[in-house]
């Protein structure tokens, strides 16, 4: 294959040059392919057929030990201005970035074969889809962009019927994999990525969050649309309704999981359609509402805790054509990770290859995933593919606090909601290396997704209200509540589907609510618990807050929100404000 586009040509000839391949391969997407990068992968070792009759076509890939997760503080955004990425992200000046990892990529493909990925975000015919194309030596990123984009030969055809048309260069090289010469960098004026040194997930498959999200949501801010850490989800009510929600959860906070819950016994009659579990593209419509679609085709989802009374959608998914990466196998190769089963099979061998031994840690990496295309889902939407995406009736914030934050409350308004969104906080997660459990910031859950200033990107939220009067309503929700012996007070999964609910009533002038300065609150009884073994003490801490408790957040929220300076839009702190005078009135 050969492209029409002059510009892709001319980038492919500068980066062959650079790493010096001993091969080129045009991805063409087909099957025959895929089976190619696959026996590439098992010829080299890394990876390994699963059981073919009770998991036909999956495989088993185990990366790098040292390298299983995002890595943060070497993702960096190169602007012209650093303040243009602002102190919510690392900084390298572009000149300076470009020279440092041109040193690590020159000559680093030699002997190798270098994949040319084209491929489109979006369906392939919405007006909001946007083409990349990634350049990699690593089957298993070919393999993966596969299941994860639209890849191939549609997506060349796109790039070659505009032969100007502008694309994201996405250059990705495994490189020796030390944490030393690894950098993911991103150059949004230039519309380039440029990743070394991990083929990790988020690391090297770059459609993803480097160019969904931190790409995706610069030129989003250009051009008047939102990028989103987001799941995307109709649910279908017992009268046949279906109204659409997206929700921003932090890495391994459930957005997969709500994405295709299975609604408990006492709600029966409702269902739940997924359309995204990660990303969302949102567009206001010519109707004023807020359209959304998954530039995503497939899942790249946490395995552990996967269960079929938790999850039995995804569990469903990947029993047939899917790629694991780091979990456990038993002796009869058929994947395996903690929470699958209660408890460990005989005969299990560990993410690394080692017979498993608890006194090694977990049989399988607590970041480890499952990719499957979203079409294996029971639970697909039939709107996976429609090109102007589906209309949302309520944007979610959450996050996984183990106390304060109540189980669901309401934004009084848009600016409210946008400051819901910009305050969440969470606990850390093994999706990005470092500590575990500590409380941070993660506005949107995008702080490692924002391509720029989160000053200006509130500014640009903020600015939707005066664009339309029929925007989504905002909620903020936390499944994570803890009691003093550290166990959930909420069920969560399936369950979540009851406060999902009490959000849908809202949103249609229905559903009982109490103002507080913090925002409307469901009263005790306003989510259905039937069936539930909840006590009411448990309902009702879930249904509450503590003025003082809270008026300690609002200054913590307050210190943070101060950290943009002037780029930080006023209405936001007058929202903590007005939000902290209400507080000292109430406590
Ligand atoms: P990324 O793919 O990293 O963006 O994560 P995600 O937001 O899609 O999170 P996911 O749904 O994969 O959930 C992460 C972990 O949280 C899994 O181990 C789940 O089992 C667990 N989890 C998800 N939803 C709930 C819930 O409602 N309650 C509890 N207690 N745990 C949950
Ligand atoms: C996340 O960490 O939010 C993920 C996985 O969805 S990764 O693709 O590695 O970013
Ligand atoms: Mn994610």
């Amino acid at each position: 294959m050969t492209t029409r586009n002059q510009k892709l040509q001319a980038w492919l000839d500068e980066v062959a040059h650079l790493t010096q391949p001993a091969r080129v391969h045009w991805c063409d997407g087909s099957q025959a392919e895929y089976d190619r990068f696959v026996a590439e992968m098992i010829a080299a070792g890394s990876a390994f057929p699963l059981n073919p009759a009770r998991h036909p076509g999956c495989l088993l890939y185990r990366s790098h030990p040292t390298d299983v997760a995002r890595v943060e503080h070497l993702t960096f955004i190169c602007t012209r201005n650093r303040h243009d990425a602002g102190p919510n992200n690392y900084w390298m000046h572009p000149a300076e970035a470009h020279r440092r990892v041109d040193a690590l990529f020159a000559g680093s493909m030699q002997g190798r074969t270098m994949y040319v990925i084209p491929y489109v975000m979006g369906p392939i015919d919405s007006p909001y889809a946007r083409a990349g194309v990634e350049v990699t030596d690593s089957p298993y990123v070919a393999a993966s962009m596969r299941i994860m984009t639209r890849m191939g030969r549609p997506a060349l055809e796109l790039l070659d019927s505009a032969p100007d048309a502008d694309f994201v260069r996405g250059l990705h090289c495994t490189g020796d994999l030390s944490p030393e010469r690894r950098f993911i960098m991103h150059f949004p004026e230039e519309l380039t990525i440029k990743s070394i040194g991990s083929g990790y997930g988020g690391n090297a498959l770059l459609g993803k969050k480097c160019h969904a999200l931190r790409l995706g949501s610069w030129q989003g801010r250009q051009e008047g649309w939102l990028a989103e850490h987001m799941l995307i989800a109709g649910i279908e009510t017992p009268e046949g309704e279906i109204h659409y929600i997206a929700a921003a959860f932090p890495s391994a906070c459930g957005k997969t999981n709500l994405a295709m819950l299975v609604p408990p016994e006492a709600l029966k009659g409702y269902r739940i359609w997924t359309v995204g579990d990660d990303i969302a593209w949102m567009h206001l419509g010519r109707d004023g509402r807020l359209y959304a679609i998954n530039p995503e085709a497939g899942m790249f989802g946490v395995a552990p805790g996967t269960a079929a009374h938790t999850n039995p959608n995804a569990l469903a998914a990947v029993q047939h054509d899917a790629i694991f990466t780091n979990v456990a196998v038993t002796g009869d190769m058929q994947p395996w990770w903690e929470g699958l089963t209660e408890t460990a099979p005989p005969d299990l061998t560990d993410w690394q290859g080692r017979p498993y031994d608890p006194a090694n840690g977990p049989a399988a990496q607590a970041n480890s995933r499952f990719t499957a295309p979203v079409t294996q889902l029971p639970c697909v939407s039939d709107q996976v593919d429609n090109p102007r995406g589906v209309p949302i009736s309520a944007i979610l914030f959450g996050g996984r606090r183990a106390s304060l934050t109540p189980l669901v409350l309401e934004a009084l308004s848009w600016t409210h909601g946008v400051f819901l969104g910009a305050t969440v906080a969470s606990e850390t997660t093994a999706a990005t290396i470092g500590q575990v459990g500590v409380v941070k910031r993660d506005p949107m859950a995008m702080r490692p997704f924002c391509g720029y200033n989160f000053g200006d990107y509130f500014g640009h939220w903020l600015g939707f209200a005066g664009r339309s009067d029929r925007l989504p309503k905002v909620f903020h929700v936390n499944w994570f509540r803890k009691d003093d012996q550290g166990r959930f007070l909420w069920p969560g999964f399936g369950d979540n589907l009851r406060v999902l609910r009490w959000v849908l009533e809202r949103c249609t002038g229905r559903g009982v609510a109490v103002r507080t300065p913090i925002g409307y609150l469901p009263t005790p009884d306003a989510i259905d618990t039937a069936g539930l073994h909840l006590s009411p003490e448990a309902m009702r801490v879930l249904t509450s807050y503590d003025p003082a408790l809270w008026l300690t957040e609002m200054d913590d929220a307050r210190d943070y929100l101060r950290n943009y300076g002037d780029r930080m839009p006023e209405a936001l702190l007058a929202e903590v404000e007005r939000i902290r005078s209400e507080l000292r009135s109430a406590a």
